[in-house]
């Protein structure tokens, strides 16, 4: 069932939600609804209409519960999100998952068939993925406030700088159609909104990135998007 073509287009979710192959337990997807690393991964999960259930890792409480000798046992790298698969296998680092989940799941694609056009696509992913997201996780914050004892402000001003120069490369580089490269859902968008979530959680300013702003919008109205968004996850607070 899991490769079978599906046309439907992501407003169908309910109608196409389906087990991944072989479940003789039920998929689990390690998260915290407010990281924005997970919230990629619950958009790809619905957007190819997978059931999953929901782990609540607590990133805050107890000093961290993704610091437990328990959840190391499921991620070495102590981080959200973790999916793990009926077989057993365990899998980390969300466009990992994402890239795992559109091979075994090939509808909708996330990717553009063209190789030029997936590499930008890939480009925009990783702008946020990985040259905006780790300066200003968790982690990263709590070093410049607990280990370099900077105040609040300065660590504001830390997160809002990456966010701004990761913005503007991604401003210049995407073309809304209005998604963030054209008519289809993409991995661009995956990252995209999440980490505009994130802005906005910061108060961030973001009319300086108009067309960054129209493809959040255009992504909100899906409701793979929607259901994936931290207020709509079972730990939400
Ligand atoms: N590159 C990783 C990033 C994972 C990550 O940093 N997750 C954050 C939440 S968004 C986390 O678990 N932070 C805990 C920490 O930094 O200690 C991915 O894309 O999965």
């Amino acid at each position: 069932m899991g490769n079978k073509k599906n046309n439907a287009t992501p407003n169908d979710l309910g109608s196409r939600a389906r087990h991944i192959e072989n479940s003789g337990g039920n998929v689990k997807l390690y998260s915290y609804f407010r990281s924005s690393a997970a919230f990629r991964v619950r958009i790809a999960l619905n957007l190819k209409g997978l059931t999953y259930d929901t782990v609540p890792i607590h990133l805050i409480k107890d000093g961290g519960r993704h610091k437990t000798a328990e959840y190391r046992s499921v991620n070495p790298q102590m981080r959200v999100p973790a999916l793990t698969l009926p077989s057993g296998e365990v899998l980390v680092q969300s466009l990992a998952i994402i890239e795992y989940l559109d091979e075994a799941y090939p509808e909708p694609p996330l990717l553009p068939a063209d190789p030029i056009a997936r590499a930008n696509v890939r480009a925009v992913a990783q702008i946020i993925a990985c040259d905006i997201h780790p300066l200003n996780n968790t982690s990263a914050l709590n070093y410049l406030k607990n280990q370099l004892k900077h105040d609040q402000t300065t660590v504001d001003a830390w997160y809002a700088s990456w966010v701004v120069a990761g913005f503007e490369a991604v401003e210049a580089m995407i073309a809304p159609g209005p998604y963030a490269f054209g008519s289809k859902v993409t991995v661009a968008d995956l990252c995209l909104v999440p980490q505009v979530f994130n802005a906005k959680r910061f108060k961030i300013p973001l009319e300086r990135f108009p067309k960054i702003v129209a493809a959040d919008a255009a992504c909100a109205t899906l409701p793979a998007f929607d259901k994936a968004r931290p207020e709509n996850q079972p730990d939400a607070e």
